[in-house]
């Protein structure tokens, strides 16, 4: 058995990404420690994603400029394209990970369960949100309903199967970040190498 298929390139990703509406520059090195240096130009955003990298032990570094202006839509989701992106690009072969990682994360009142596959299949089983998340305006300027929107833009860019499951939760402020950590715990485990694994772990023989 040999592992040194698992550790022989470093888990990194580059990109950049530029269009009419926004314009990004993203580091990533899934075998970090969870540093982050991220200026969305979306406050909550950057929140968020600082929870992410932290929580999912991910090093992180996110320069982005959109049309705020118009709505935090683009710029939100099309760093959530580019982070899919470069999560898949850096994952490689997928060769001595995990593969599965779940978690249930509380943020006092709230509580929200996430599972991931690296299955190389896009999948996104989100539920749970109260009524009215999807309208309310968290800090007054991030739509609720952008978190299911850049869930989908990760899982279908980096190729994941990802469930999320909000159990409870009152505060929109506490749901949303209960999201970001609960995903970031479990795609933590998923993304780890496990010392058992050798090569791919699917009967397949391919993510
Ligand atoms: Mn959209």
């Amino acid at each position: 058995m040999s592992l040194t298929a698992t550790t022989s390139s470093p888990r990194i990703a580059h990109l950049q990404r530029e269009t009419s509406e926004s314009s990004i520059d993203l580091t990533l090195n899934l075998d970090g420690t969870g540093v982050s240096d991220i200026q969305t130009s979306v406050p909550f955003y950057d929140h968020l994603l600082t929870a992410f990298a932290k929580h999912s032990l991910t090093d992180l570094t996110v320069r982005a400029r959109g049309d705020i202006e118009i709505d935090v839509h683009h710029t939100v989701e099309d760093i959530g394209i580019v982070l899919g992106q470069a999560i898949r690009q850096a994952l490689g072969d997928k060769s001595g990970i995990s593969r599965y990682g779940d978690a249930l994360v509380p943020l006092d009142e709230a509580l929200v369960q996430a599972v991931v596959d690296i299955s190389g299949r896009p999948y996104l089983v989100h539920r749970g949100e109260p009524a009215g998340f999807e309208f309310h305006l968290i800090g007054g300027h991030f739509t609720g309903s952008m978190v299911r929107h850049v869930f989908e833009a990760i899982t279908f860019n980096a190729g994941l199967t990802v469930h999320i499951t909000v159990q409870g939760g009152r505060d929109p402020h506490h749901i949303a970040e209960a999201e970001f950590k609960a995903f970031a715990r479990a795609f933590r485990q998923a993304k780890a190498f496990d010392p058992l694994v050798s090569g791919i772990p699917s009967t397949k023989g391919a993510l």
